[in-house]
């Protein structure tokens, strides 16, 4: 079976996903796009072979249409998400699921209410080789239960006039509130963030590097480093540290060199070439499981604690304290979600 898929926002992500629906992923087509630049999504429909819509409902209701792919902007994807489910069909929402918590919860009603999970969230680090092998130490006691866990989300830079202080937690600390979360299996409790020396080489109304401490309920506390302009390449980094042991993200180079009295890896430039393989495992298993009706990965519910852990971390980023997270009742339709 194909699954013919429609993709809302043509942009950077979006096209990223169409060239790995079009080629790397087996099982799928993309039948149409749309993007509110209607210029670019004609481009890219003719260069694929879709056709090219006037507006993102017209894609959810295309009887073409088996499965949306939500890429667009943050705040237009509660509708397009609202619009799949009321349509029926399974949509791959890029992160964030929505700007606000009560965005995310009404998405959650509107699931519940289908009766069935559609809504997969783009959180693609769980599907990265480096994030699952940790959790399959953790899982299997090897390092005894967490206590602490370092990590590090550093971009060469980021563009100017666009990304802003909050982004740093909202759009990129964001994917290890996800992972953690995941990797922990429990949620977060409270949040601090902390700001350090300013770098002299980050734009000047950008608060950059960040430290983002967290605490999870049962007192694990996480550190990740938010640093968007260190220039030297895209670098990830998680340790987590057990009562008996610790397990970390090796580099992502697949070679090291030793010559000349020095051994020598490579970092990769950007996220897409980082995490490649993660996006592609990421879209097979949501192809795959829309094949066989079957949802998996991250959920609605997934995106709102994120959403609300993010907000107590602005909280925190704002006032300088630590500020409690507090999620709403975890629906019974999402326990083993
Ligand atoms: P982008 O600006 O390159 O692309 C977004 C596109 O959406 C643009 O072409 C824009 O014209 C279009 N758009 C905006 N509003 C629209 C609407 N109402 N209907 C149709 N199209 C609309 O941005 P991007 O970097 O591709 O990011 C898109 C989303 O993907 C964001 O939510 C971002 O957080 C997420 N993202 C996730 C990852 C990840 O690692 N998982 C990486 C990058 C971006
Ligand atoms: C971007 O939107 C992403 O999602 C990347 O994965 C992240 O590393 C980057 O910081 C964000 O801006």
């Amino acid at each position: 079976m194909t699954v013919n898929v429609g993709v809302i926002g043509t942009g950077n992500i979006g096209q990223d996903h169409i060239n790995r629906l079009t080629t790397a992923v087996s099982g799928s087509a993309v039948a149409a796009v749309t993007d509110i630049d209607a210029v670019r999504a004609k481009e890219v429909a003719e260069r694929i072979g879709a056709r090219a819509m006037s507006t993102g409902q017209e894609v959810i209701s295309d009887p073409a249409v088996d499965a949306v792919l939500v890429t667009s902007w943050g705040p237009t994807h509660e509708e397009y998400v609202l619009g799949a489910i009321a349509a029926g069909k399974p949509v791959f929402c890029e992160k964030p699921l929505a700007t606000t918590a009560e965005a995310c919860l009404r998405i959650l009603d509107a699931e519940i209410a289908f009766g069935r999970r559609l809504v997969q969230v783009g959180y693609m680090r769980r599907y990265d080789a480096g994030y699952r092998a940790i959790k399959q130490t953790l899982s299997a006691g090897g390092i005894g239960p967490a206590l602490m866990v370092h990590c590090a989300h550093r971009n060469p830079t980021v563009s100017v006039g666009h990304y802003s202080s909050d982004m740093a937690i909202t759009d990129t600390a964001v994917h290890e509130i996800d992972v953690l979360r995941w990797l922990l299996d429990e949620e977060f409790a409270a949040a601090r963030v902390v700001k350090p020396k300013r770098s002299s080489i980050a734009p000047t109304d950008l608060i950059d590097p960040q430290i983002v401490l967290l605490e999870t309920v049962s007192g694990v506390h996480v550190d990740v480093e938010i640093y968007v302009n260190c220039r030297f390449g895209y670098d990830i980094r998680c340790e987590v540290v057990g009562e008996t042991g610790t397990v970390s993200l090796n580099d992502a180079s697949p070679v090291s060199v030793r010559a000349a009295g020095t051994a020598a890896v490579a970092i990769p430039g950007d996220w897409q070439t980082r995490f490649r393989a993660a996006y592609d495992t990421e879209i097979q298993e949501w192809i795959d499981g829309v094949a066989l009706g079957v949802a998996s990965g991250p959920s609605a519910w997934d995106g709102y604690a994120a959403a609300v852990t993010s907000d107590a971390c602005l909280a925190a980023q704002s006032s300088g304290d630590r500020v409690t997270v507090t999620l709403a009742d975890k629906p019974d339709f999402y326990a083993t979600a």
